[in-house]
């Protein structure tokens, strides 16, 4: 947006030696048309970007700042605005409102991606701090109120932060009480910092429950039209909300599935209380009709097809091990950028757009923050792992004590569902059963990149650097996802069955190798209960790892599986 569109594509062709030819003729060379468009041009006659702010008139500069991110010379026009006789209300509401509009339009055009609306965010924050001194007590009425939380039980924040720092720089007033928040809690909230709507916010599919059972007890007290409700997180769907929810809810409750439709969500709540005229909240998902709900049937654990009697691979130790500091070169290999880039840094962009955006955003911005992440001592990255011999029985895996074999003593156990349709698959079937004449082996690992990165991210949240919060957010969740797959592919090595390893990344990331690692929680082995047995069998208090009440791993950064070395081993859904 900042290099005019004629000279950025002429670029890109360049770099990407888009030439076109017709038989031997070349008709387009992007060097020639690069070279024409800036003949004559040197460095000191183009214009600065600040040069170029200030030729605008200031009402129309303060708008462009917003849409720009550019702080540089805020305070300087914010008093040239004031000096024109402009209230600060008027600069907010008028101008720099008008800005962050634009950046929500451009954002919803696929036009402008996650980290620039932050940084527009950011200026809009820096604005209104400037001005806040020089308002009148009147002068703050506000737009409306939102209390945020994350539902009890739930420690996944960065969804709920966004939300509040889209809605609190359009003009919101945002009351955000944090993570694991019971209903009490979040009524407390409501009532003492008097908003008008409460949003809550929950990843897990237990949150899912928990705010269905917030809005029964919300009903109970009478409280159910005090405060329209907005839900949203990824276990969330439109029609779990909309139909199901809102059917038993006698108030208003409505999904955002994303940060923007919450703030439009807020626009339609607030423009109806204050009686706006055409403002509307958008329809209800239309009411579906109920899948019969499956009768109680009997437990299916009967053995699917999986091959059982293949050849045992050898654990290289019995029992659990610890490994701390580890490098980041050995594991930052295993990093998905698309994930990285494009779900946790939102640089989606419109179709065919994702290698400019990875090539001029991402990577460098990456590469700046892996060597500040590096030398700043906040990654410390820590496994415990460890092998157990073992056998299926029926749907139940048995993990046998490895001091006493080759007796068969039990240490604990997993359960796991089996699918009903397709193959029947149960990851028990990827192991032998209680009949072979041998053990066994199966693998576990709980990795972690520390409590410290945790720490940096909430102050860059704290001290309004929002860009830079979800940028090093998303890198330490994408790091601990490269943990744990590198550190899969040690135990692979380990056993060794690394040797059938692809050795492509993408093809690693997709599964391109034998066996599976599968996390409790994920449609193979939903139950995130079982993290339990999983963390008393590695003994995770080494590496400064903790279960919660609510199956919840901390610190944050950190993640389970259990590790199959089974060929036909790969991702299935059991429900
Ligand atoms: C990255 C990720 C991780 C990372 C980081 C997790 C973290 N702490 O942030 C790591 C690798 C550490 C991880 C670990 C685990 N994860 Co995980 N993870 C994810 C993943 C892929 C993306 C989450 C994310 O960062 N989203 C980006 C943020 C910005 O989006 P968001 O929070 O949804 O918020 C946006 C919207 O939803 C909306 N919104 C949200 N709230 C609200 C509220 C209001 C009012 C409004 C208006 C809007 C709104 O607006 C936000 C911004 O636009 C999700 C899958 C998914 N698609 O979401 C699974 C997911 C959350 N994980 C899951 C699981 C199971 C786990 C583990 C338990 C696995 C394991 N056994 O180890 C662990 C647990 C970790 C722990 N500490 O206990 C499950 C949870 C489901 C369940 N079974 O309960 C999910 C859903 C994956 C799945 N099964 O499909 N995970």
């Amino acid at each position: 947006m900042k290099i005019p569109d004629e000279q950025r594509s002429i670029a890109l062709d360049l770099i990407y030696d888009r030439r076109i030819f017709e038989g031997e003729n070349c008709i387009y060379d992007p060097l020639q048309r690069f070279l024409a468009l800036f003949e004559g041009i040197t460095s000191s006659s183009r214009k600065s970007r600040a040069e170029e702010l200030a030729e605008l008139p200031i009402k129309d500069r303060l708008v462009r700042r917003i849409i720009e991110g550019e702080k540089k010379g805020l305070a300087e026009d914010l008093d040239e605005a004031r000096g024109f006789g402009l209230t600060p209300l008027s600069i907010i509401n008028d101008y720099l409102l008008t800005g962050m509009k634009e950046v929500g339009e451009l954002f919803g055009r696929g036009e402008m991606q996650l980290p620039f609306v932050l940084q527009s965010a950011e200026v809009m924050k820096m604005a209104v701090s400037l001005l806040e001194p020089h308002m009148e007590k009147v002068d703050t009425q506000e737009r409306g109120a939102i209390l945020l939380a994350t539902v009890k039980g739930d420690v996944h924040d960065i969804g709920k932060n966004l939300v509040d720092i889209i809605l609190s720089n359009n003009g919101y007033r945002t009351v955000n009480i944090g993570i694991k928040q019971t209903i009490n809690q979040i009524i407390e909230g409501a009532e003492g910092g008097k908003v008008d709507v409460i949003g809550m916010s929950g990843l897990l599919v237990k949150s899912t429950v928990i705010m269905r059972e917030n809005l029964q007890e919300l009903t109970t007290r009478g409280l159910a039209d005090k405060w329209p409700v907005i839900l949203g997180g990824a276990a969330l769907t439109r029609s779990y909300v909309e139909s199901d929810l809102a059917g038993e809810f006698p108030g208003t409750v409505r999904y955002a599935k994303d940060a923007f439709e919450g703030l439009a969500l807020m626009d339609a709540i607030m423009g109806q209380k204050r009686g706006f005229p055409g403002a509307t909240l958008p329809p209800l998902k239309e009411r579906r009709t109920r899948r019969a709900v499956n009768e109680a049937m009997p437990i299916d654990t009967k053995r699917s097809d999986v091959a059982e009697n293949i050849p045992l691979p050898k654990a290289p130790f019995w029992g659990s091990r610890v490994i701390k500091g580890i490098q980041l070169a050995d594991y930052v290999k295993l990093l998905d950028e698309r994930a990285l880039f494009v779900g946790q840094w939102g640089l989606s962009g419109k179709r065919g757009e994702y290698e400019e955006l990875a090539n001029e955003v991402g990577r460098p911005r990456l590469r700046s923050l892996l060597n500040q992440a590096q030398s700043s001592g906040i990654l410390n990255a820590a496994v415990a792992y460890g092998y157990f011999p073992c056998f299926s029985d029926g749907n139940r895996l048995i993990i046998l004590d490895p001091e006493k074999l080759p007796h068969r003593i039990e240490l604990t156990s997993f359960d796991f569902p089996r699918q009903r349709r397709d193959r029947r698959l149960c990851i028990a079937d990827f192991f032998r059963s209680s009949d072979s004449e041998v053990v066994d082996v199966v693998a576990f690992h709980l990795v972690t990149m520390g409590s410290e990165i945790g720490k940096a991210t909430s102050e860059l949240f704290e001290s309004n650097q929002y860009r830079d919060y979800l940028e090093l957010h998303g890198l330490s969740v994408q790091l601990t996802e490269a943990l744990a797959e590198y550190w899969h592919s040690r135990i692979r090595e380990e056993l060794g069955i690394g040797t059938t390893d692809s050795h492509e990344i993408e093809e690693i990331l997709d599964q391109g190798y034998r066996g599976s690692r599968y996390s409790f929680g994920y449609p193979a082995c939903p139950d995130l209960s079982q993290q339990v047995q999983l963390v008393q069998l590695l003994d995770a208090e080494r590496i400064g790892v903790s279960l919660s009440e609510e199956f919840q791993l901390h610190p944050e950064q950190s993640t389970s599986a259990i590790i199959v070395h089974h060929p036909e081993a790969k991702y299935f859904n059991a429900n």
